[in-house]
């Protein structure tokens, strides 16, 4: 059986059967794809990544996938997608696919993923135990050093849910994404990054719900060529879109904040099925529509992209 077969996206897959099925994939297709090393996680675990490309020098688009360990469609999705971008025969997925480089790091927040497999579903954060609490763990979509703890969405109680960290970078997760967004910034022009869930599609700010960035007319655009694209599959799946701190609630220090300062100004986070009906624990049955959603969707938003 090849990988695609014996990986299947029929149920939620652990970090060690997606490396596994990712070392099959990196074997099987040799000229086009290369890992890269993103870097340690705190427990010591290897974050990887994996870059596509059919040809050098095509326009780059960066996708991080859960920094949240517990929401488990996005690595599901990003692993659908690597599978679909290798295997595709569709036109219109190959042209995209091939005249693009790809980076993707399927599980960014490693040792949490593990955990929520292992201990508890609904576990979030780092591994990192603080040092002024028993509580473990920081939220690395608060940790990025980009007005690091000025909102409210980002708290200094070790205990909370969106916990800060005890300084900017404090997890090791946080600061290797942010050297592999400052190492690959000159070849990327999209990025986004995979969580669940409320089906919205989130540009910067998140410090401020009344200061927008400069091109945020044309965020919005591609967020809309996104969403419509996804509501033309027969699943009846809304998307919406804002800024973070417009439509969401005002949060700093997330990645989308950090690549928008980098200069990668087309930048979401996607927040993937469903509205919270299921929430975080969104039945595997969801993996492949949602998968063929965000394909859809990212083929729209990369064709607008490349309009503006
Ligand atoms: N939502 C994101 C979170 O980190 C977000 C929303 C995006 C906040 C970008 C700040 C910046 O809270 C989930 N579900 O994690
Ligand atoms: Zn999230």
């Amino acid at each position: 059986a090849s990988a695609d077969e014996s990986f299947g996206w029929k149920k939620y897959s652990t970090l060690a059967e997606i490396y596994a099925w990712l070392d099959g994939i990196l074997a099987a297709y040799p000229t086009v794809t290369e890992e890269f090393i993103v870097g340690q996680s705190y427990e010591g675990r290897t974050i990887r990544g994996i870059k596509i490309s059919y040809k050098s020098g095509n326009p780059g688009v960066l996708i991080e996938s859960n920094i949240h360990a517990n929401e488990w469609i996005a690595s599901a999705t990003a692993t659908w997608l690597i599978n679909e971008f290798l295997t595709s025969d569709d036109v219109l997925v190959r042209q995209m696919v091939e005249t693009h480089d790809w980076y993707i790091v399927p599980v960014l927040n490693v040792d949490g993923f593990v955990y929520s497999h292992e201990k508890d579903r609904m576990w979030r954060k780092t591994r990192q135990p603080s040092a002024d609490s028993s509580c473990i763990g920081v939220d690395p979509n608060r940790n990025f050093d980009v007005r690091w703890m000025e909102s409210d969405g980002a708290s200094s109680n070790p205990c909370d849910w969106n916990y800060g960290g005890p300084h900017a970078l404090s997890e090791p997760e946080v600061q290797a994404m942010t050297d592999l967004v400052i190492s690959l910034k000159d070849k990327i022009n999209v990025m986004l990054a995979f969580h669940s869930y409320s089906q919205v599609l989130l540009s910067p700010y998140g410090h401020s719900s009344v200061e927008f960035p400069p091109n945020y007319d044309d965020l919005m655009a591609v967020a809309k060529a996104y969403a419509d694209a996804v509501a033309k599959l027969p699943y009846d799946t809304v998307f919406q879109y804002g800024s973070v701190g417009g439509l969401l609630y005002p949060a700093t220090g997330a990645t989308i904040d950090l690549t928008y300062q980098e200069g990668i100004e087309i930048t979401y986070t996607v927040e993937f099925r469903d509205t919270g009906h299921y929430g975080f624990i969104l039945p595997p049955a969801h993996i492949i529509p949602n998968s063929e959603e965000a394909l859809a969707g990212i083929m729209a938003l990369l064709e607008k992209t490349e309009e503006l």
